[in-house]
């Protein structure tokens, strides 16, 4: 099983859709194993988005993740950070496919209502920092496990 980290940016948040965002992750069947919404210090958006810093959306990318509340999710499942990215869609939400979530639910590129780890190292680095504590992380067993995945194949 692997762990994701996705962000409910603050326009997910403003827009009334964190329930509709979540429930995306949820009925596919991935885990929800944290959860936590707060308006975040400038200082760990600047640690999470380091890679970008010398980008022209810096700035105003950190300044728009600080702005207001950011729902943080840690997901689980198998293959969970290429099948989250792909239910996110491409980062222009104007561009990306229907049926994902940017595709359904934006029209920026800026304001593109989630942020998912996009590779096994990046989900290590950001989970540790958006969920230094790993007690904010609950280890639970979903009692329809052995439907979601087959036993033999998957699970084993
Ligand atoms: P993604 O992995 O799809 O979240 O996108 P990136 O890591 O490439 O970019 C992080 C965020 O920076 C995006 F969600 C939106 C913003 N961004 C811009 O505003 N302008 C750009 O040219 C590229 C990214």
């Amino acid at each position: 099983m692997e762990r994701t980290l996705v962000l409910l940016k603050p326009d997910a948040v403003q827009r009334g859709l964190i329930g509709t965002i979540l429930a995306r992750f949820e009925s596919k069947g991935l885990k929800l194993v944290g959860l936590k919404m707060r308006t975040f210090d400038r200082a760990l958006l600047e640690q999470h988005y380091e890679v970008h810093k010398e980008r022209p959306f810096y700035a105003s990318l950190v300044e728009f993740m600080s702005s207001g509340p950011v729902v943080a999710l840690c997901l689980e499942g198998k293959d969970a950070i290429a099948v989250v990215r792909t239910l996110v869609g491409k980062t222009n939400a104007r561009e990306a496919a229907p049926g994902t979530i940017r595709g359904d639910f934006g029209m920026s590129f800026s304001n593109n209502l989630v942020h998912a780890s996009d590779g096994e190292d990046t989900a290590e680095f950001e989970l540790g920092l958006w969920f230094a504590d790993s007690a904010e992380l609950s280890d639970w067993n979903p009692a329809d496990l052995e439907w979601r995945y087959s036993v033999k194949e998957e699970l084993a």
